[in-house]
């Protein structure tokens, strides 16, 4: 049933943010506590001649005061963190206050390393109450977080510190997922013998295993705790000072650094986790995304605990111990709303229903998906096997450069359709345009674009401007450019078709073909790798690897096996090529350039419309390499 009064809000929401923007974004604004209320809001510009995007930049805040100290007076007793590890039931909870001490705590042993306002830290966790306990201290004191994923070898790692300047590392002694160990610490002493700037690095014990401490460089969190006060002021923030650097592929060179600064981001997930989820105080909200994405970020720390909710940090995964992992844990924890990925939502539904049935969902009053498309079938199981066809599914569409939800239902008031992730939120404006730039109206298919900045938009890439410039605003001059493919509708909803450049969406990771190509060239057999997308059951896509042998290499199963295991150590296990394919040759245009067009056909086996081949050096290579052609795992 809609809900009218709701219906009416939104209208008057969209309806306000088209006549008069800054208005709108300042009595936003009001959601946040400001210790120097704006009287500037949007100041962007998308053009290479001004360009810039900042958001209330005479504004003042704190983004942990905002996530905790202000919710003291009301709900200090309230629960703000539920925590549960790998084995169901092993977990705690922390209140409000106690949030507050701990993030006071660990905010005074930071700076007792020296950390200061724009230092830059390094997070490598698992999804433990400290995680986010960091990520709110550093915020406290001004530092930046920079958050990389517990699965990224200690390469990816290093390169991470390395490009913005970590000097401090936070780490664990390790960490457990699925039952398995993974060694974060012996991970993180890899990577930081390549990384000489990182003076200090604060250990969390969670496992309890051995591990190496390097004297006067490696201090535990649990003894440094204590040696601390239990208060500490938060400072004094620019609404335009960075919060966080979260790197993220892209479809060339390394991993980028998005930028995101304190009080449009914080507004942002603010808004958005209320519009889209309204968890009140009887709610508990879990989002299951890992904090070292930008899903965690902003809707299993930041918006959560800005509208002082209960979020649940899960350290698990969906099919540990069994694929009843999800409902058993919703119904144990009291769970209303939900919020996952597909991919996740494939493999469960695979497994059949009476996983799901099995156990109480009465509870469940929402249910969200996020970091690709979602097929129909998968929605419609969601909906109704998971959420009994009560539950409104709530698919939405974003990216880490974003910051929080751009284009989804409104629970309750916009109508869904499966796999569509229907209406931008006010103040969100889509347009799909051509291959050059034209915008094109009504039912259409295009390449999707913001027209205008919201406050939630990344503000650089750190240390490269102009990279932030090249790689979002100029293909389509004066619009931000998503990267994404979109087709909308006859009723105006938009149906996000999936990457349109050379990023590859695995499990809803963003994978560049280039990482994985340097990857695959690093290793001393191979001469030349050139990686695609291909479909994949459960994953979205998975990865194909064309890789030609240096002369003289002969190729075989277990070379295959040990490529796959190398890119797997040099990225971290999600890059693992799912598909291996040797190539004597690849197919090139005479200047040299790989037409990836054609090794995309070949990868999804779709070789009967290959296309036109004559500009080819060699059209001889095709015919091999579709005669060669290797099935995923
Ligand atoms: C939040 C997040 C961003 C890319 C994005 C798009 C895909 C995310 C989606 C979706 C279809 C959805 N994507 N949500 N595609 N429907 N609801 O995932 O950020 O890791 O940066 O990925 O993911 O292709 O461009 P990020």
């Amino acid at each position: 049933m809609p809900d009218t009064a709701k219906a009416q809000q939104l209208a008057q929401s969209h309806e306000a943010v088209e006549r008069d923007p800054d208005a709108y974004w300042l009595k936003q604004a009001e959601r946040l506590d400001w210790i120097r209320l704006p009287e500037k809001a949007n100041e962007s510009s998308f053009e290479k001649a001004d360009f810039g995007i900042s958001w209330f930049a005479d504004g003042e805040l704190n983004v942990s005061a905002n996530c905790i100290d202000r919710h003291l007076a009301t709900r200090g007793d309230q629960t703000a963190i539920i925590f549960e590890g790998d084995e169901p039931g092993e977990g705690r909870t922390l209140t409000y206050r106690e949030l507050h001490e701990e993030v006071c705590r660990f905010a005074n042993v930071l700076k007792a390393e020296g950390c200061k306002k724009g230092t830059r830290v390094t997070l490598y966790m698992p999804m433990i109450p400290e995680a986010a306990i960091a990520m709110l201290a550093c915020a406290r004191i001004g530092a930046v977080h920079s958050v990389v994923f517990g699965g990224f070898s200690p390469d990816s790692l290093a390169d991470r510190i390395t490009d913005c300047e970590s000097t401090i590392l936070i780490t664990a002694d390790g960490g457990r997922r699925g039952g398995k160990r993974i060694p974060l610490k012996e991970n993180a002493d890899k990577a930081l013998a390549k990384c000489p700037d990182v003076q200090s690095v604060i250990v969390v014990r969670r496992t309890g295993d051995d591990v190496a401490m390097t004297d006067e460089r490696d201090v535990w969190w649990h003894e440094r705790r204590g040696e601390v006060g239990a208060e500490c002021e938060p400072e004094r923030m620019n609404a335009e000072d960075p919060l966080f650097i979260l790197y993220t592929s892209g479809s060339t060179g390394k991993p980028k650094g998005v930028l995101h600064t304190t009080g449009g981001y914080l507004l942002w997930v603010t808004y958005t986790f209320d519009t889209l989820f309204g968890a009140d105080a009887d709610d508990v909200f879990w989002c299951t995304a890992d904090v070292g994405w930008v899903t965690g970020h902003s809707y299993v720390v930041y918006g959560p605990l800005a509208n002082g909710a209960k979020t649940v940090m899960f350290d698990g995964v969906p099919n540990y111990p069994d694929p009843g992992r999800f409902w058993e844990t919703s119904q144990r924890l009291g769970v209303t709303i939900f919020y996952t990925a597909p991919t996740a939502i494939r493999a469960l539904m695979r497994e059949g229903d009476e996983w799901v049935t099995r156990h109480d969902r009465s509870q469940l009053r929402l249910l969200g998906t996020v970091g690709e498309p979602i097929n129909p079938e998968a929605w419609n199981w969601y909906a109704n096997v998971v959420g009994e066809g009560r539950c409104p599914v709530v698919d939405t569409w974003w990216q880490t450069e974003t910051g929080g939800a751009m284009i989804a239902p409104v629970p309750g008031v916009v109508d869904t359709k499966p796999g569509s992730a229907t209406k931008p939120l006010p103040g969100v404006m889509p347009q799909l345009v051509d291959a050059e730039g034209a915008v094109l109206e009504g039912a259409t298919s295009g390449n999707l674009v913001i027209a205008q900045s919201w406050p939630g938009q990344m503000r650089s890439v750190y240390g490269d401007h102009e990279r932030f410039f090249q790689t979002y605003f100029s293909t389509y001059a004066g619009k931000y450019f998503t990267g994404d493919g979109c087709r909308r509708d006859e009723d105006g909803y938009y149906w996000i078709t999936g990457r349109v450049d050379d990023v590859i969406n695995v499990s809803g990771h963003r994978m560049g073909t280039a990482e994985v190509e340097s990857a695959l060239v690093a290793h001393e057999d191979v001469a030349e790798a050139a990686v695609v997308g291909m479909p994949h059951d459960i994953k979205g896509q998975g990865i194909y690897a064309f890789v030609t042998l240096k002369a003289g290499v002969a190729d075989s199963e277990e070379l295959r096996q040990q490529l796959k295991t190398w890119v797997r150590g040099e990225i971290g296990p999600i890059a693992t090529p799912d598909a291996l394919q040797f190539a004597p040759g690849l197919p090139k245009t005479r200047s040299g350039k790989i037409m990836r067009r054609i090794l995309r056909k070949i990868a999804e086996n779709d070789t009967d419309s290959l296309g036109d081949t004559s500009t080819l050096a060699d059209p001889g290579v095709v015919d091999d390499l579709v005669a060669g052609r290797v099935s995923g795992s």
